[in-house]
């Protein structure tokens, strides 16, 4: 434990000491998605503006496509200070905070304006706070956008048709118990999957619109469900001891360039969406639009009361979330 805080205030002195020595300061921030993935527009965006903005005192350098690693070894690289920063899916995020599970609920939010409202609101802003306990400082959400099945197997109307269907989920108990109960077999694995989709490993898997263009997920896999399950925020975070440590009008820029990125990406991942349906079912994707909602929903109503929640203060965002969008 000791020794461990030692490492920690020795990390903490390096990085604050570089800060301030070298001009520019290049800030190193990872996603392990590649070009043209939600995440990586948000992550250009944001080197775009700081960059603009710091009159060189700042350069950001984008380490993608899972260089240094999954998203988990990302953020506890973010968590040791050795990377600065990073745009990550909420799901692998929920074993540093299990806050997080509050807003990966299934059929939380019931479109962009209300995920929008909340999460720039108190309620997000609650969350982001709660991410400095396990050292973070979350400064936004971004987003990869409304999760849909596809598969390989079968058309897929119901939660019927899911069942043993072999599911590729995140790193996540809440994305694991959420396909548990709709009756998939789901598989935890870290991005990124074509390979074993291809391979047969697993039979299908889950994600926004973007992710089965941009990964052509259109030729391994030929039926889709607009299930729109789970809405994913990215959440946008650096390292606390780091940032904690810069001037408070470097923050503020940090923090302002961020928040508009997010808007930014958000915006342009939304109007990209019919496009990229249009474009999928050109491809050959069979598409079923208008799933049995109700049934599915029906399914997972009992997740809010299983361990995953029972944290007190977990349990308790979660019933304020549940009512804040009624
Ligand atoms: O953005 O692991 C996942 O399914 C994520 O959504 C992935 O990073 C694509």
């Amino acid at each position: 434990m000791k020794k461990t805080g030692l490492i920690h205030l020795m990390l903490v002195l390096v990085l604050s000491t570089t800060a301030l020595a070298d001009k520019p300061f290049t800030i190193k921030l990872g996603v392990v998605t590649k070009p043209g993935a939600a995440q990586n527009i948000m992550a250009e965006k944001f080197k775009e503006l700081v960059e603009a903005r710091s009159n060189g005192a700042y350069t950001v350098k984008i380490y993608h496509s899972a260089s240094i690693g999954n998203e988990t070894e990302i953020l506890q690289q973010i968590q040791m200070g050795t990377i600065h920063m990073g745009v990550i899916t909420g799901g692998p995020f929920d074993t540093f905070d299990p806050v997080v599970r509050v807003i990966n609920y299934p059929f939380l939010f019931k479109d962009h304006d209300q995920a929008d409202r909340i999460l720039d609101g108190p309620l997000g802003d609650e969350i982001l706070k709660s991410l400095e306990t396990s050292g973070f400082k979350g400064l936004c959400f971004s987003e990869n956008g409304f999760r849909n099945l596809t598969n390989s197997k079968r058309e897929v109307t119901g939660p019927d048709q899911v069942k043993g269907l072999k599911i590729r989920v995140m790193s996540s108990a809440l994305h694991k118990a959420i396909w548990q109960a709709l009756g998939a077999n789901p598989t935890p694995m870290p991005w990124p999957i074509y390979t074993e989709l291809e391979q047969g490993v697993i039979d299908g898997q889950e994600n926004p619109l973007w992710v089965m263009e941009v990964y052509k997920f259109y030729e391994i896999q030929k039926y889709m469900t607009l299930t729109r399950h789970v809405y994913s925020p990215h959440i946008n975070v650096a390292s606390l001891n780091w940032f904690n440590r810069l001037p408070a009008a470097d923050q503020s820029l940090i923090i302002d360039a961020a928040t508009e990125s997010a808007k930014f990406q958000r915006k342009d991942n939304r109007e990209k969406n019919a496009d990229r349906l249009a474009l999928l079912r050109e491809k050959g994707m069979q598409v079923v639009d208008n799933p049995d909602i109700d049934a599915f929903r029906k399914r997972v109503a009992g997740l809010k009361d299983l361990d995953l929640y029972r944290e007190p203060r977990v349990r308790d965002l979660l019933v304020r979330m549940l009512a804040a969008v009624e």
